[in-house]
């Protein structure tokens, strides 16, 4: 009986064969059958919302399984080109929610969980956050892989399957503490296992050489040792269903065959310890955002990625096509950052060493299908790899990449005449005291397109990171300014706003966010307006409760919501948000100025473990939330809270309830920022300088309907180029900023702890404030005065928000995927042959 209802459930879901059968009915089965067969329970009624998480996804796995399949003969039947989208990071957040959402069965399911007497919202909420990624560069490729299912094209993800994805954080005492983070712990239903399609890495060992068949020289590179790569797919479902592509995760197991000699040698335990050392290669996510590690495992890491995706990749073109002549205009590979970098010698390694090309031939292929996306232009973010390091764990990679390097530098030896330095600049190999391997440099000569994530980054990445390549190759740079996806971002997660824009211009903004633009009329409409306003204050009391629960703070609902949430960097400036709310709290408690608007600042993000500086702004932050928050003078105007543990679905949260959206990076320093777009898209105004994609986020939404301060990257520039910026300047020129100054090295807001934060007046008095706090914290707090009067004014205020929400139209990561996909990929309506270059006549 359980088959049939199987079999009648995935005809009905995927036709109307059924007309009779109620979906809920099916549902309700599905479940039940999961519960009885898959998990084996007794009573359904017994079930607590975590024992339901995973019959509940499974049930829903099921008709996703069905369109998964469907999706994949259609793409084969076609010969589509694919896209591999490679990142160690891919911030997934919960999938169960997001699957639904896309299915269109949310309602349903919270029926059908309802007529068994439990709440929808109580087991979407027990599902743990896949946290497998640091922040921006990881949360884009979620964004990226649900776009382009919802576009219905052929694109994939693969990544790292790690047991332990970015820590989670709690806070002692207002310093942050690090624990694992144990995500698969309620169970993986979404994970779909593919045991069947393990792929064995080779890694260590040396390089020989030998003569083929034909005569001809090869290199043999014998490993040491071999490691098993496990796939698992997790659907990734486009809006509506129709396509479900799949984000491919490798987890590293021990293989049997390489410790074989151990084993006979009768050392059985340290066999067994040798086989766990290799099953940590998918152990942990590095959790470093923007410092580059260093360390072996991170390499190992890195290669097993590529490896793991580029055998898995061929073995599917091969699965379709004889020869490689196609190869380019049947794949194409996105290296999302340098960290997949090693993918330009892999590929070289597998054409040349397992098919047989030659040289030229794998170098055309693998220049046609490789692209590469540049995330940061911080120079300690900047991956380079020490040649000793890599020549031990990947001889044969070494090698290639001395190929290539060579190949590039005879290829440019004619410039050499008038810019003698050029070679050194460019070569793939740093000369140093410890040569070390440059991966942007690998990864731009190995790729036919290279690209930045916003108008301004992209400019620079040609204008200060890499200006000789640029100059080489004019041609193979682009922008691609990032996006975020609508579904999860607003549609999902903002219910309440999204009805009330279906309701006022229908629903196809959903799939076309351009159509927003539909909104500037009524933004004029008070009855519009005043709606608008009852959505935003729904999301500020249920981010309220949750402010509370977690960290005990009341605030108060009627108050502005200003946030500021990401990973804390100095860059990012956390700092200068901080003494802005100390400067109007000695404004308040010391001159008795009134503070006319209150403001609830929530703070959110993640410090890198090692990264002291980031890990005292949070104890900063807390210290002075609890002077403010309890200094009866401020008679509640401000409050302070700091929400532990940011991670996707609190986003989800935070987002939809923000009125002001802090984006005050130092000028030149975010490449792009994605939060800043889910914000402006939620109804949020941004205070924000020029930097990153808040330039374009400025030109759409306009300047009346920003509020931008601070320097611009060339003022910024030129002081540092000239040496004119000097901190003690402002800070003896400027009251308010000396009084900020003072209290943070008199201990105003550690006054059990002495000289916490005096090392704040070091780094920005004496050590030259690398981040020119000072210099724009008189402008920031001269737009937030801004903020303050048309706060005061709510018809202006909501009228500026519903334009933001109007004109946010570019940000959807759809229109990023279109343009990828036509100017880099040639897939989906853009498809257009690779054509091979003709071959000289013998
Ligand atoms: C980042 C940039 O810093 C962001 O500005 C950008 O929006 C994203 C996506 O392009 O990429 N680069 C980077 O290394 N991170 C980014 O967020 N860091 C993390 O993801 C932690």
């Amino acid at each position: 009986q359980s088959s049939a209802v199987t079999g009648l459930e995935s005809m009905a879901s995927s036709s109307n064969l059924l007309p009779n059968v109620r979906p809920a009915e099916l549902l309700r089965e599905a479940i039940y059958r999961h519960i009885r067969y898959t998990l084996v329970l007794r009573n359904p009624r017994l079930l607590g919302p975590v024992e339901l998480l995973t019959p509940v996804s499974l049930a829903v796995r099921d008709r996703i399984v069905d369109r998964m399949i469907e999706t994949e003969e259609r793409v084969r039947s076609k010969d589509s080109k694919r896209l591999y989208y490679l990142s160690m990071e891919f911030l997934m957040g919960r999938s169960l929610n997001d699957n639904l959402h896309n299915l269109g069965i949310t309602e349903l399911m919270r029926e059908v969980l309802a007529s068994i007497g439990m709440s929808l919202d109580d087991v979407l909420a027990c599902e743990l956050d896949a946290g497998l990624g640091n922040g921006g560069l990881g949360r884009l490729a979620a964004c990226f892989l649900e776009s382009l299912a919802t576009l219905g094209m052929p694109g994939y993800g693969y990544g790292i399957d790690y047991e332990y994805g970015l820590f989670r954080q709690e806070i002692n005492g207002g310093f942050q503490r690090e624990k694992p983070d144990r995500w698969k712990a309620n169970g993986t239903p979404f994970e779909i296992g593919r045991p069947d399609r393990a792929l064995s890495i080779p890694l260590y060992g040396r390089v020989e050489t030998s003569r083929d068949n034909h005569g001809n020289l090869r290199q043999i590179w014998t490993s040491q040792k071999f490691v098993l790569g496990i796939p698992s797919d997790m659907p990734v479902v486009g809006w509506g269903g129709e396509t479900v592509n799949f984000l491919r995760l490798f987890a590293a197991r021990a293989s049997e065959d390489f410790d074989i000699e151990i084993f006979n040698r009768g050392d059985y335990i340290r066999a067994v310890e040798q086989k766990i050392g290799n099953e940590n290669i998918s152990r942990v996510l590095y959790p470093s955002d923007s410092v580059m590690s260093g360390k072996e495992l991170r390499l190992v890491q890195e290669y097993f990625l590529v490896a793991c995706a580029i055998g898995d990749l061929v073995r599917r073109y091969d699965l379709d096509h004889k020869g490689y002549e196609q190869f380019p205009s049947k794949v194409a590979i996105q290296m999302n950052d340098t960290h997949p970098s090693l993918a330009v010698a892999e590929l070289m390694r597998v054409f040349i060493d397992e098919k047989g090309l030659e040289w030229e031939q794998a170098w055309e292929l693998t220049q046609a299908t490789c692209a590469y996306t540049n995330h940061t232009l911080l120079p300690e973010a900047l991956e380079r790899w020490s040649v000793s390091l890599m020549e031990r764990v990947l001889p044969r990679h070494m090698q290639l990449i001395y190929g290539i390097n060579h190949q590039f530098l005879r290829s440019i030896s004619e410039y050499s005449f008038t810019d003698p330095d050029l070679m050194r600049r460019t070569s793939i190999i740093e000369e140093a005291a410890d040569k070390q391997v440059r991966m942007a440099h690998l990864a731009i000569i190995g790729s036919h397109a290279v690209n930045g994530v916003a108008a301004l980054h992209s400019e620079l990445v040609k204008s200060t990171l890499v200006p000789d390549f640029a100059k080489l190759w004019p041609e193979r740079f682009s922008n691609k300014t990032n996006g975020v996806a609508p579904r999860p971002w607003l549609h999902k997660s903002n219910p309440g706003l999204a009805a009330l824009l279906t309701e006022t211009i229908g629903e196809r903004w959903v799939t076309d966010l351009s159509l927003l633009r539909g909104l500037q009329k009524f933004a004029d409409d008070a009855a519009f307006r005043a709606k608008f306003r009852e959505v935003k204050q729904h999301n500020k009391n249920r981010l309220a409760k949750v402010i509370f629960d977690q960290t005990g703070v009341q605030v108060y609902t009627s108050s502005l919501f200003d946030v500021q949430i990401k990973r804390i960097h100095e860059y990012k400036r956390q700092l200068l948000n901080v003494m802005r709310i100390i400067d109007q709290y000695l404004q308040c408690v010391d001159h008795g100025v009134e503070i006319k608007v209150p403001r609830t600042f929530v703070f959110a993000g993640k410090a890198a473990p090692g990264y002291w500086a980031a890990k005292q702004i949070i104890k900063l932050i807390h210290n002075v939330a609890s002077v403010v928050n309890s200094d009866p003078r401020m008679k509640d105007r401000i409050k302070v809270a700091f929400l532990p543990d940011y991670r996707v679905s609190l986003a989800e949260i935070i987002i939809p309830a923000a009125d002001v959206s802090e984006q005050i990076s130092t000028a030149g320093m975010e490449a792009s920022g994605t939060g800043n777009m889910k914000l402006s898209m939620n109804g949020a105004l941004t205070v924000g300088t020029y930097d990153g994609a808040n330039i374009e986020i400025l030109e759409e939404v306009g300047e009346e309907n920003f509020y931008l301060f601070g320097l611009r990257v060339e003022q910024i520039e030129e002081m540092k180029r000239k040496g004119l910026y000097n901190a003690q300047e402002y800070y003896a020129k400027n009251e308010r900023t000396k009084a900020v100054m003072d209290s943070l090295g008199s201990d105003r807001f550690s006054p059990q702890e002495p000289g916490l934060f005096r090392w704040i007046v070091d780094e920005i008095l004496y050590r030259g404030d690398r981040y020119f706090h000072l210099a724009d914290l008189p402008s920031y707090v001269e737009i937030n005065e801004s903020v303050d009067e048309d706060y005061l004014d709510q018809e202006l205020w909501s009228r500026k928000a519903a334009i933001n929400v109007a004109r946010i139209g570019k940000f959807s990561s759809d229109r990023t995927i279109l343009e990828y996909a036509r100017d880099i990929w040639h897939i989906g309506p853009f498809e257009q042959p690779w054509v091979p270059k003709p071959k000289p006549e013998a």
